[in-house]
C-alpha cells in the first residue's frame, strides 16, 4: 500500500517535475498533463510538460501549451535535460514506459520519483505511486481526485478546470459512452463549479474543422466505407494517398472511426490508415466485445474493451484482408444479440 502521506509532503516543498503523456496526446492526455501542471506551478513548482509527438490545432488553446516542450520536434536534448534533472515524474494517461518509446527509456533511467496517473488496463509496475483505475472515465478524473484528495480543490481555476473538463468529455464521448457515470457528471459539475465554461470548450474542440477536415470526411464516409453486414462490422481504409489529397493534419482522422461506429446494428468499427513507415488502427466497439484483445492478439496494440488501438506492417491491402479474415473467429462476438440497445 502506498504511503500517501508520503506523496503529499513531496509535494509540499517546490521541486523539478516533469509531465510526460502519450504520443500523438488527445484531449484527455494534454488536458490532465496541463491541468496538472497549472495546479503544481501554482504549488511553485517548477513544471515542465513534455510530449512524444505533436498534436491537434484544436488542443492548442489550452492555458498552458506554449511551455510545452515536444520531443520529436528537435527538443530530444532538451526533453533529456529536464527528463534528468527532475526529482518527480508524472506519467499521464499511458500505462507502460514502452508505449512512448525513446522517451519512456529516458523515464526509466531517471532517479525522478515516478507516479503514474492512469486508467489503460494493465499497468506496467515501475512507479513509485500509482494512481491507477479503469473505472475512471479519464486521466483528467483522476486528477481531479487526486487535487480533492491533497485537500486543494481550492486552487483549480477557471483554467485548470477548462483543461480538465476537455478530457472528460472527449474520453466519455461528450457524456455517451459507457463509462460515462453518475460520478463522472459530478465531476463535471464541480468543474463547472470552478470556472469551466463547457459551451467554449466544446466549441474549440468540436467546432474547430479546416474545410479540408471535413471536406476529407465526406470523401471517406462516401468512397472508403465499407459495411459487413454479416459481422456487424464497419470500416474503412484510408491510403497515404488519401491524406495527402485533403493535405491531413495531425488529429483529422480523429471520430472518424466512430461514424462507423454510429452505423445502426453495427457492434465492431475499425479505421485502417496507412501512415508510410507502419499501418495505424484504430478499434471501437457496442457492448460486450473486447476490441483491446483484438488489437493485442494481432495487431500489436491494445486499450480498452471498447477503444482500443494497434498496427501493422503489411500493406494497407493486406492489413484490410488479415483484420476482415478475422471476423469469422469472432461470430459468436458479433451476433446482433451481444448488442446493447440495438434496436431500441
Ligand atoms: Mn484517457
Amino acid at each position: 500500500m502506498q504511503d500517501f502521506q508520503a506523496f503529499k509532503e513531496l509535494l509540499n516543498s517546490p521541486r523539478n517535475i516533469v509531465i510526460v503523456t502519450h504520443h500523438k496526446p488527445d484531449a484527455d492526455a494534454l488536458g490532465s498533463s496541463l491541468g496538472l501542471a497549472g495546479f503544481l506551478r501554482k504549488k511553485q513548482h517548477q513544471v515542465s510538460v513534455i510530449t512524444p509527438t505533436d498534436y491537434p490545432a484544436f488542443l492548442q488553446w489550452m492555458p498552458g501549451n506554449d511551455q510545452v516542450v515536444i520531443y520529436n520536434e528537435g527538443h530530444q536534448k532538451r526533453s533529456k535535460l529536464l527528463v534528468e534533472q527532475s526529482e518527480m515524474i508524472f506519467c499521464l494517461d499511458f500505462s507502460s514506459l514502452h508505449r512512448i518509446n525513446e522517451l519512456g527509456e529516458l523515464v526509466r533511467a531517471s532517479t525522478g520519483i515516478k507516479v503514474l496517473i492512469d486508467h489503460h488496463l494493465d499497468p506496467e509496475d515501475f512507479a513509485e505511486f500509482t494512481f491507477w483505475s479503469t473505472k475512471a472515465a479519464a486521466t483528467a478524473e483522476l486528477i481531479f481526485d487526486l487535487i480533492v484528495d491533497l485537500g486543494e480543490k481550492d486552487l483549480i481555476d477557471a483554467d485548470i478546470a477548462e483543461s480538465l473538463y476537455a478530457g472528460i468529455m472527449t474520453d466519455t464521448g461528450s457524456f455517451k459512452h459507457s463509462n460515462t457515470t453518475e460520478k463522472i457528471h459530478r465531476v463535471a459539475a464541480e468543474l463547472i463549479e470552478l470556472g469551466a465554461d463547457t459551451h467554449k470548450v466544446a466549441r474549440l474542440i468540436y467546432d474547430s474543422n479546416s474545410l479540408e477536415r471535413l471536406q476529407f470526411t465526406g470523401f471517406a464516409l462516401s468512397e472508403r466505407l465499407v459495411v459487413l453486414k454479416e459481422f456487424n462490422t464497419a470500416y474503412l481504409a484510408i491510403s497515404s494517398k488519401d491524406l495527402s489529397r485533403f493535405n491531413s493534419k495531425t488529429g483529422d482522422t480523429e471520430g472518424l472511426v466512430n461514424y462507423a461506429l454510429s452505423i445502426k446494428g453495427i457492434i465492431l468499427a475499425a479505421v485502417i490508415i496507412d501512415r508510410g513507415e507502419v499501418i495505424k488502427i484504430s478499434f471501437r466497439s457496442i457492448g460486450e466485445f473486447p476490441v483491446n484483445e483484438l488489437a493485442q492478439e494481432h495487431f500489436e496494440g491494445g486499450g480498452h474493451r471498447n477503444a482500443a488501438g494497434g498496427k501493422s506492417h503489411l500493406s494497407l491491402n493486406e492489413t484490410v484482408d488479415k483484420f476482415v479474415k478475422l471476423l469469422p473467429h469472432y461470430q459468436s462476438k458479433l451476433d446482433n444479440h451481444n448488442k446493447i440497445n440495438a434496436d431500441v
